[in-house]
């Protein structure tokens, strides 16, 4: 039997290489791509798209029945920078677009839910060097926060009322092929196009400013991953620590000059550093790898050379 599968925000950053990943899979008639707006790339140009509103119980009620939708990958969010700068509105639609699928799978009208969470449900309290799985969480910006309560929202629906909702705490991700929005890890993606551009970069963050990180391939194998894993072996209900690989702008900037020579770094700290601060160096997350097989396949190295010989061809 055919899965049908609606990702919910699928113009963003994700959901957009997330969309051809499934369609590859499930068959392009199978994966119904959908958000505020159609988004321009080829991906969205074929295949089923609906026009809706994450925050719009209606619209999204709708697109689930029309489709007889099984699985949602919800990826609609406000990202952290954003957040900051929109708390009642961040908080609105990361919350309310949650309650609508949890509310639905809880109605069965829905199988399996996708939700994200992020590093940024640690805080400045937590330990930041290989942040274990449990530990203290005091998020301290309004994009944590919600995710926090979203994670916790996700293991009560699991709990009470049998919810098969799978989540994951994405670091900062990293592509070539689109580009994130409002994120305070974007710098790790302008870096690269600034190198192609201007063999330079001014970056927002201060040089030892250690993030978790991870190339978008390794993002949207955990994504897929997590989402077929047979249900006894998801066995945290709230979310899983994610972790790939952790630098600091220094470290990418010297990766960086040893592919491309002449390459330059500056630093030029704004609020998203004071962010950034509150967040994780690096992640444990040997329950993923235990529970679920997660494993990644790019380390800095192979990134840097994937994303400037990619970019090369599209900036030229
Ligand atoms: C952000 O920087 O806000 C995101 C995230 C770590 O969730 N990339």
């Amino acid at each position: 039997m055919n899965t049908t599968i609606l990702i919910i925000g699928a113009c963003g950053q994700i959901g957009t290489e997330l969309t051809a990943k499934l369609r590859e899979i499930y068959g392009i008639d199978n994966v119904i791509a959908s958000d505020i707006r159609k988004g321009e790339q080829e991906v969205f140009q074929t295949g089923p798209f609906e026009v809706l509103d994450a925050m719009n119980l209606e619209q999204v009620t709708a697109a689930v029945e029309k489709y007889k939708v099984d699985e949602v990958y919800l990826m609609a969010a406000l990202l952290s920078a954003t957040a900051e700068k929109n708390p009642a509105f961040a908080w609105d639609l990361n919350m309310n677009s949650l309650f609508h699928v949890l509310n639905l799978a809880k109605e069965n009208k829905i199988k399996k839910i996708f939700w994200p969470s992020s590093i940024a449900v640690f805080g400045p309290t937590t330990p930041k060097y290989n942040t274990p799985q449990y530990t203290v969480m005091e998020p301290s910006t309004v994009y944590g926060i919600s995710k926090q309560a979203g994670e916790r929202w996700c293991e009560y629906y699991f709990n009470k009322f049998g919810v098969d909702v799978r989540s994951i705490r994405y670091p900062g991700l990293i592509s070539w092929k689109t580009l994130p929005g409002g994120g305070t890890t974007d710098y790790a993606v302008d870096i690269y196009y600034k190198a192609i551009e201007d063999n330079t970069y001014k970056c927002f963050l201060s040089e030892e400013t250690g993030l978790p990180m991870m190339y978008m391939d390794d993002a949207i194998k955990a994504t897929i991953g997590i989402m077929q894993a047979k249900k006894e072996d998801v066995k945290i209900r709230s979310s899983y620590n994610l972790s790939a690989i952790s630098f600091t702008p220094k470290e990418l900037a010297t990766c960086i000059a040893e592919e491309q020579n002449g390459f330059t770094i500056s630093y030029e700290p704004d609020f998203r550093q004071a962010i950034a601060d509150s967040w994780p160096s690096s992640i444990d997350d040997s329950e993923a790898r235990k529970d679920w097989g997660w494993s990644h396949d790019f380390d800095m190295k192979k990134m840097t050379k994937t994303m400037l010989e990619n970019l090369k061809t599209k900036l030229a």
